[in-house]
């Protein structure tokens, strides 16, 4: 089955959680604080693999995770980082996070770490001061990210064939190629793209891809719709073939709702060869002799004969020569916010303090709020940072609750 997209759940490991213990040795009568490290949590890594074709993998498995980190030991060490799980997609996968494309994975080999794994958590041996030297807390392990993605499969080829049903795509494409698509005498033979190599010489080669029959109103769902003109954006050149068997006015109008239908699907500006099919049939041959005046660079072809091919296919490769290779806007890199931002913000929601801010939420995350001591530390954290001082002027009062992510305490 050729499934082309997907949406999944992502989640990185959380790390492990610092612990706290103390050294016992025969000789050190008493032992300094000596708790290790939670270890690392793995990521979540998606992974360009020239074997894998279709997306039908994600109709059954939706939601990954990466393992999380082992918790720190006794006598300093630290727990084992998890390794990060790599999900192995087709190569022409892009990524889309929160609505807008966020990487794509146009390479084979390429690598994409989609939900980053949480750091470990430090173990009380960090935690000694000369003031304090036995502390009784640790950190939590960072949650790791999570996310939910899209994931759109858009075939690498070079060259798109479109047209209406029957115009004889997948035929070019048979002939063209070693593809054997299906090829029938009605619309709508053609259900899912199909890719084929053409060899031009032995140095010389590129691919083409046959996409589905358009009909008019695509754009807006009509017939198989526009869906697998994604497939032809990667394309540096398409082929639009107008069906022989149509008299010039008939050819005129299928024409025209073509254009429409790339121009909905903001295809219109890629290189096009506009090519009559059939050219055995005497109705081609009319009909191509008609409009060759009014279309510019019209050619002609018939895949009975092989007619005009060759001679398509190397227009096609001057194309693709000269065209560079169509690139996706991407937001690859993180959105940086240029806007300084306020540390952390706080609403009152109702009797409940809120406290936002990624800082003060992983702040709070990494906490262990059963631990008086880890709880002395993060009010001492979140006085340095304003927060307290932010609480006061907003009117708490002993009692109220603050809420700061998934953790709720009662102001003291
Ligand atoms: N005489 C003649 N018939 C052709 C030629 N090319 C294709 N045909 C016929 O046209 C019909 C449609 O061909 P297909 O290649 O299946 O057309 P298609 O554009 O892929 O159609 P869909 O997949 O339905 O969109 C078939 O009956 C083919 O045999 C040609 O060069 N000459
Ligand atoms: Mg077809």
């Amino acid at each position: 089955m050729f499934i082309d997209e997907a949406t999944i759940t992502v989640k990185g490991g959380d790390g492990g959680d610092g612990i706290v213990a103390w050294r016992r040795e025969k000789y050190v009568p008493k032992g300094g604080p000596a708790g290790g490290d939670g270890g690392q949590g793995g990521s979540v890594i998606l992974v360009a693999d020239p074997n894998v074709n279709t997306l039908v993998e994600f109709r059954y498995k939706r939601q990954f995770a990466a393992r999380d980190g082992e918790h720190g030991g006794t006598s300093n060490k630290s727990g084992r980082s998890a390794p990060d799980l790599l999900i192995p997609v087709p190569v022409g996968t892009l990524i889309i996070r929160d609505g807008s494309p966020y990487a794509d994975l146009g390479e084979p080999g390429k690598r994409v770490p989609i939900a980053k794994g949480g750091r470990g958590g430090l173990g009380n041996q960090h935690f000694a001061t000369a003031r304090r030297q036995a502390p009784h807390y640790s950190e939590k392990g960072e949650p790791g990210e999570e996310h939910e993605i899209a994931l759109e499969l858009r075939l690498l080829a070079d060259v798109g064939i479109v047209g209406v049903p029957n115009a004889g795509k997948s035929t070019l494409l048979s002939v063209i190629s070693a593809a054997k698509p299906k090829i029938a005498d009605y619309p709508f033979t053609t259900l899912e793209p199909q890719l084929g190599v053409v060899r031009l010489d032995e140095e010389t080669s590129f691919v083409a891809v046959d996409v589905p029959g358009l009909v008019e109103g695509a754009h807006e769902g009509a017939g198989l719709g526009d869906r697998f003109l994604r497939h032809v954006q990667r394309t540096r050149v398409l082929i639009h073939l107008i069906d022989g068997m149509d008299t010039p006015e008939q050819a005129r109008t299928e024409r025209a709702m073509i254009e429409s239908e790339l121009r909905e699907s903001g295809l219109i500006d890629k290189p096009r060869i506009v090519v009559i099919s059939k050219m055995d049939l005497p109705q081609a041959r009319e009909t191509f002799a008609a409009l060759r005046q009014e279309i510019p660079g019209l050619m002609a072809i018939s895949s009975a004969t092989s007619e005009g091919v060759r001679e398509l296919m190397y227009a096609a490769w001057r194309v693709i020569q000269e065209t560079p290779a169509p690139r996706f806007a991407l937001e690859e890199s993180p959105r940086i916010d240029l806007t300084p931002s306020e540390p952390f913000h706080v609403e009152r929601d109702g009797g409940v303090f809120v406290v936002s801010g990624p800082r003060v939420e992983r702040l709070a995350s990494m906490t262990d709020f059963d631990n008086d001591e880890a709880l002395g530390r993060f009010e001492r954290a979140l006085d340095k940072l304003g927060v307290e001082r932010r609480l006061r002027d907003l009117g708490i009062a002993a009692g109220d609750t603050v809420r700061i992510g998934d953790a709720e305490f009662e102001y003291s």
